[in-house]
């Protein structure tokens, strides 16, 4: 007799053949000295890197209140958290007891390129040197989206001192430079800004993944959240220049990146906005991800552990790491930590304490 089966089944059995490992959800505990502080807003994590013997962490720092984007015209209020921000760093044995070192980027000089903000970092450590990436902004912006950037700065240790690069290294294409074959409205969605980068160094170049939307995307609030998406930009020199990839935009959905290695290839974690928001992807080539996951409770703004065993397991670079919490009502961002959730079958072999559970969300 001939098998009936839906559609859906169908789905299923995909999912157990190569999917099965991917599921996962998350939860919460503090990360204690990046915790809630009145007056200050610490956020948007890096990736967490380990050396020797200590985690370390960078992220954006500011103090005030801030106003909101009825006041992104103006030169001197604070319109988001991020505003008016530097970038600071913190250790910890643990990855649950974190100690705030102080700043490792400041925003540059008034003039300068970067003099109103720097924020959202991520960090790669490669052949004894340390890169952090982050956005940059300069003061006469006024969050329309046409001035956000991609900064680096370079140390020989994790503890600085950072020699920062005078120039951005990373801009987004200019409305209507597309090279590609079809329309421009489609395709080119790297235009407007390039937040939340996050470097790889990968098929022996590096590769510089960003967020990007339309110019116009705060205006495009659609059921399935903000329009954005992320781009990649590689480069044979770590400092650039960087070549945005023909095929960007990468991903179709997304707000802050989370990406690591995986078997030769680099697995997302796709969060927040897009259609495919909620989801872990997997791309052989850096580039033409596939939905292996539909997931929940994802972390906002997560920094994953950069782990040496990523080949281990499909999770193993997303296990846990730090994330911020700026959800309705907390006025003040703070950090909190991230792990798989205990239900996982996955526990990786070099086990890791816990603090007490608590719910963020
Ligand atoms: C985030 C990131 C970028 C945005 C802002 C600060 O979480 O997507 O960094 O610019 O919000």
């Amino acid at each position: 007799m001939e098998m009936k089966m839906s559609a859906a089944s169908r789905r299923a059995a995909e999912y157990k053949k190569g999917g099965g490992e991917w599921f996962c959800g998350f939860e919460y505990t503090p990360a204690k000295g990046l915790g809630y502080e009145e007056g200050v807003h610490r956020r948007d994590p890096s990736s967490v890197i380990e050396v020797n013997n200590l985690y370390y962490v960078w992220y954006t720092k500011s103090t005030g209140v801030y106003f909101g984007l009825s006041h992104k015209g103006s030169s001197r209020t604070k319109v988001f958290p991020w505003d008016f921000a530097d970038i600071w760093y913190a250790t910890s044995s643990d990855g649950i007891n974190w100690t705030e070192k102080g700043i490792a980027v400041q925003r540059g000089l008034k003039g300068s390129f970067d003099d109103r903000t720097v924020c959202t970092p991520d960090i790669l450590a490669h052949e004894g040197k340390y890169y952090l990436v982050y956005q940059t902004q300069c003061s006469d912006s006024s969050y329309t989206g046409s001035s956000e950037n991609v900064g680096m700065a370079i140390a020989d240790s994790p503890d600085g001192p950072w020699k920062k690069i005078q120039h951005n290294i990373l801009e987004p294409m200019a409305d209507g430079q597309w090279f590609g074959e079809t329309d421009n409205y489609n395709n080119g969605y790297f235009t407007g800004f390039n937040h939340d980068p996050s470097l790889f160094y990968y098929n022996g170049e590096f590769w510089l993944y960003y967020k990007c939307g339309a110019s116009d995307f705060l205006k495009s609030l659609k059921y399935c959240g903000q329009d954005t998406r992320w781009g990649v930009a590689m480069s044979k020199n770590p400092e650039g220049p960087y070549k945005h990839c023909e095929y960007n935009p990468v991903t179709n959905s997304g707000h802050e990146t989370m990406l690591w290695h995986y078997m030769g290839g680099i697995a997302a974690l796709i969060n927040r906005d897009g259609p495919e928001k909620n989801t872990i992807q997997y791309a052989k080539d850096g580039i033409n991800f596939e939905v292996m996951s539909r997931i929940e409770n994802t972390p906002q703004a997560g920094g994953a552990f950069r782990s040496e065993y990523h080949d281990e397991h499909p999770l193993e670079g997303v296990r846990w790491g730090l994330c911020h919490v700026d959800e309705r009502g907390s006025l003040w961002n703070y950090i909190a930590r991230f792990d798989l959730d205990q239900r996982h079958p996955y526990t990786h072999p070099l086990e890791y304490p816990k603090a007490n559970s608590i719910s963020l969300f």
